[in-house]
């Protein structure tokens, strides 16, 4: 059996990220590739950097799917389907949106997969695929033994292609987060020998933890990272504040190859992180916290989100004037988005303020899908991009970067590339420019 498995990219998005320099590959459709049977034929996909053949002649073709990616995807879906192609649909949108997803499938895997592929593709061989798939609640896939994910199928891509996942889930219930509602509320942890394992086979020198929470728990971290000493490996990791209780687990993870956290702060306003379910973080600790990272030559990448219900027009400036005092290395800025099933969906809809329904503009990047509490959807547009391009302005990027004195050569490099992706057009609505759509829009002539 041909099969193809896609990693697809809104074009919206595609065309946000182009030039930023810390694109990685997704895991999802190598780590699926690896759960094939050697006797099937696989190609991987990845619109990022290649384009959609729908004549292409597969017999199975599977798509991963995010809430952003949906409109696009179901697109792409029906085209394949017209000309015969079986198409399995899987990944956080129909798994939160099941009955939306399953006009465009032959098969829904809902929930993660590990048990569910494998058992889908004996079906399809068989003859008997059935229409949905569902990780059972209450008993979820071990993530011990897991095959190695195909890397060497990545194409279109010299770099950035090594990502590994440890644990799964999170313990935290962050209200604007899916995380909840697309895996199963157990944390589960890889073995660490099968991790360091996987880690001893990759190509590249750097790699990124996939993981939501690489240090949720301390002592498995601390067996993590006792195993990657030695290897000879830089990475990264997501992790949040409440995490990092102790030096001894940052001493560890810097002697284990750390170089930079993903920190997820998303705001300087305790009333706006009280919105979201997200007062474990405290604003009054944040300085200490960076400072204590970069202490141990790691840097810090936040997260930053503006929209919330505890934001006004004057956040954005308190938030850059913090940034810049504490020496945030780089950031991930995003809108407030309402992914489906979370809390903030829940009470934006409930209260009449979402501004469309269309996915597509459901990304936190190039557009504003809700009306924000105390200003207008414009205001927190503009003040968004305001925020991006002083973050990102030459002046800015020296002085947090010199505050940080961690590794400033990859510092400039990554906020360069950030400052690059400025230019990009930004398609969409309610940007003044209207709607380009069609412009953008799939399928595409050729890059
Ligand atoms: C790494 C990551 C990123 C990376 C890389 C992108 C990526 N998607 O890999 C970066 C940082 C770039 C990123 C960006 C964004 N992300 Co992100 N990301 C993740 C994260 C933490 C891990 C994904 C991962 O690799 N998991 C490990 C792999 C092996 O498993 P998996 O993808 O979960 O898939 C499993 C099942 O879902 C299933 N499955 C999935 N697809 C398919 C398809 C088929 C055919 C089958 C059979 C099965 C199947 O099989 C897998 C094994 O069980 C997830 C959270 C999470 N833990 O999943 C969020 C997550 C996917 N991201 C999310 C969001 C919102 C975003 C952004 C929109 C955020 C923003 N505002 O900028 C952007 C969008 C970027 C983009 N291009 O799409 C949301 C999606 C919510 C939604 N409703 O769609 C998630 C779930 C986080 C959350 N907290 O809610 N992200
Ligand atoms: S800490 Fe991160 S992964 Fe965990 S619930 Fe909050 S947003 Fe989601």
């Amino acid at each position: 059996m041909k099969i193809l498995l896609i990693t697809p990219e809104n074009p919206f998005l595609r065309a946000f990220r182009r030039g930023q320099l810390n694109n990685f590959a997704q895991l999802t459709m190598p780590h699926l590739a690896g759960f094939v049977p050697r006797q099937h034929q696989v190609t991987l996909l990845d619109e990022h950097v290649q384009t959609v053949d729908v004549e292409a002649p597969f017999d199975l073709v599977g798509i991963t799917c995010s809430t952003p990616n949906a409109s696009h995807v179901y697109r792409m879906a029906d085209a394949f389907r017209a000309r015969g192609r079986l198409v399995v649909l899987g990944g956080p949108h129909p798994t939160l949106l099941p009955d939306e997803a399953r006009p465009h499938a032959d098969a829904l895997v809902l929930g993660e997969a590990e048990t569910a592929w494998p058992q889908l593709l004996e079906d399809v061989v068989r003859g008997d695929l059935q229409p949905e798939y569902l990780s059972l609640p209450g008993n979820p896939p071990t993530l011990a033994q897991l095959p190695i994910p195909r890397r060497d199928l990545i194409a279109g891509r010299r770099w950035l292609t090594d990502t590994v996942i440890a644990t799964r889930g999170c313990p935290h219930r962050c209200h604007f987060c899916n995380l909840r509602q697309i895996y199963a509320p157990e944390l589960r942890f890889r073995p660490v020998s099968e991790v360091a394992a996987e880690i001893r086979g990759l190509r590249s020198p750097f790699f990124a933890f996939w993981d939501d929470q690489l240090f949720m728990d301390r002592d498995y971290a601390l067996r993590l990272f006792g195993a990657l000493e030695g290897l000879n490996r830089r990475w990264a990791a997501m992790v949040t504040q409440d995490s990092i209780r102790d030096d001894r687990l940052l001493k560890a993870a810097a002697r284990a190859g750390c170089t930079c956290l993903f920190l997820g702060l998303e705001s300087v306003s305790e009333a706006s992180l009280g919105s979201v379910n997200k007062a474990f973080n405290r604003v009054e600790g944040y300085g200490d916290l960076v400072a204590r990272i970069h202490a141990h030559a790691i840097s810090v990448q936040a997260g930053i989100m503006f929209g919330f219900d505890g934001d006004d027009e004057a956040c954005f400036e308190r938030t850059l004037d913090l940034a810049t005092r504490i020496g945030l290395d780089g950031a991930t800025i995003s809108i407030l988005t309402p992914f489906p099933q979370t809390e903030v969906f829940r009470q934006l809809d409930g209260a009449g303020r979402l501004l469309t329904r269309d996915w597509s503009y459901f990304n936190g990047k190039t557009a504003v899908a809700f009306s924000p509490a105390n200003m207008s959807p414009e205001a927190l547009w503009n003040g968004y991009m305001w925020f991006r391009r002083r973050f990102f302005s030459r002046r800015c990027t020296l002085e947090r970067i010199a505050r940080s004195g961690v590794r400033p050569l990859q510092a400039l490099a990554l906020n360069w590339g950030y400052r690059r992706a400025l230019g990009n057009p930004i398609p969409g609505w309610p940007i003044p420019g209207g709607d380009r759509r069609a412009e953008l829009d799939w399928p595409r002539s050729g890059r």
